[in-house]
């Protein structure tokens, strides 16, 4: 279902008049309300007056996380806490939490990008979506929640955990629609089969999935797992939260709401814009937004931009898949080496399940990179000698992938933690 035909099927001189338009407003707003906003310009020589169109934004300094921790809590908001409804707040591995806060008019604008993202992945108001995003200050689970209730179908808001009442529910309750992370849709096909629940009893027909890179073999194995269509949702909470992007049935990419971000991709060394199609780090512009808005942040997600007609009739810019970000990939003497890429291996064997961890250390100089996997139950045999064959098979498959070798750890199902939110692949003991 399209939600909103007018602005999903515009041409693209349509929607670059709306983001000019736009983009003016928000440089304006920006530069006469935040201070270090106005100072970056200025460095560059700029005033509101030289941004003419969606063209000009190159010329506009760039945003990073450090401007908002440095800001920290409420020095980017550009109103005042009065006309602030809402806070939420996502936590960083280091120091102080970004924070962000919504107006009014920001939240209705949320609800909206979410909402013509449940459209997008083929959610109607006669479903029953189970929001196991967790609710709080993340704002998967109230993104989700708002996104659905505006489009008119049924919320189960019972946030991340509690895996096996979540399962309950959905037999209950007789939920179509699942919202939760990848790997938690995993661990709950996981728990499915423990409780004898078989997937096809259930009325789930799709899944909306996010918050954390995952491949195109997840993809497919979450698929015949639950039985479901496994559709790809990405946001941040420093451009809004979920509903950013999302893919619609035909799974080629993330339809960007650009009438409210525009995205660009940039080569993050030299920060120059990349060419049309390339990979690249992606750079959001958010350009409604009243509380908090955000002009080029870098999100150090990598993709790329496609701008090829969709069959669904769009013609919003497509994002691919996410690889990884930009500071999750490990560089290993030298080797730049993607969690994703390691998934992407143990779901083609049958042997290991996707539920791996991944430890680097520094022996004098040389970095070593340990694999944790875990081996399905059938295979875990006590036979040692058929488990060194396991185990040279797996380090064969990822080193031919990633060209460095790789110290491999068979575990038994169910050794690695499970989360219901992100899943973490990964912890580097260097310190560098
Ligand atoms: O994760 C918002 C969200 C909630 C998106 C629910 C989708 C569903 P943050 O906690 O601020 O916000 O984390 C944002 O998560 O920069 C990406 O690195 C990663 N991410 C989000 N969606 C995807 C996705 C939410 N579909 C960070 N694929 C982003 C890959 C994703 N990575």
């Amino acid at each position: 279902m399209i939600w909103n035909r007018t602005i999903e099927c515009a041409s693209r001189d349509e929607m670059a008049a709306i983001q000019s338009e736009r983009l003016i407003r928000t440089v304006q707003r920006v530069y006469h309300n935040i201070p270090s906003y106005r100072t970056k310009m200025q460095e560059k020589g700029l005033v509101p007056a030289d941004i003419k169109s969606v063209e000009d934004i190159t010329k506009l300094p760039f945003t990073i996380k450090s401007d908002l921790r440095d800001n920290y809590p409420f020095g980017m908001f550009t109103v005042p806490m009065s006309e602030i409804v809402r806070l939420h707040a996502s936590s960083g591995t280091t120091g102080k939490p970004t924070v962000v806060g919504y107006t009014r008019n920001d939240l209705q604008m949320w609800a909206e990008v979410v909402t013509r993202s449940l459209g997008m992945a083929g959610v109607h108001q006669k479903d029953i979506v189970q929001v196991a995003y967790g609710y709080g200050l993340f704002t998967g689970g109230l993104g989700l929640h708002y996104g659905t209730e505006n489009l008119g179908a049924t919320v189960i808001p019972i946030s991340g955990g509690n895996t096996q009442k979540q399962i309950q529910l959905m037999q209950d309750f007789q939920s179509t629609v699942i919202a939760c992370t990848p790997s938690y849709a995993l661990y709950l096909s996981e728990v499915m089969q423990e409780m004898g629940v078989d997937p096809e009893s259930l009325k789930l027909r799709i899944g909306i999935f996010g918050a954390e890179p995952w491949s195109e073999s997840m993809r497919r194995e979450i698929e015949s797992k639950l039985k479901i269509k496994a559709i790809d949702i990405y946001g941040l909470s420093e451009v809004v939260g979920p509903g950013v992007s999302c893919e619609c049935e035909h799974q080629c990419g993330m339809h960007v709401n650009e009438d409210h971000f525009i995205p660009e991709i940039i080569n993050p060394e030299t920060l120059d814009p990349v060419a049309p199609g390339e990979i690249g780090e992606l750079v959001f512009s958010t350009i409604t937004k009243e509380g908090i808005p955000i002009l080029r942040y870098r999100t150090r997600d990598l993709t790329r931009l496609i701008y090829d007609k969709c069959e669904c009739g769009r013609t919003l810019v497509r994002m691919e898949k996410c690889m990884g970000r930009s500071d999750d990939m490990l560089i290993i003497r030298g080797v730049n080496v993607f969690p994703s890429q390691v998934e992407s291996v143990l779901l083609s064997m049958s042997e290991t399940e996707p539920h791996y961890l991944l430890i680097v250390d520094r022996v004098g100089t040389l970095d070593v990179l340990k694999l944790m996997v875990e081996v399905q139950e059938q295979f875990f045999s006590d036979e040692v000698r058929q488990l060194e064959a396991l185990k040279k098979k797996i380090t064969h498959n990822i080193q031919s992938i990633l060209g460095i070798s790789v110290d491999v750890k068979l575990v038994e199902p169910k050794t690695i933690e499970r989360t219901a939110g992100k899943a973490k692949r990964v912890i580097d003991n260097r310190k560098i």
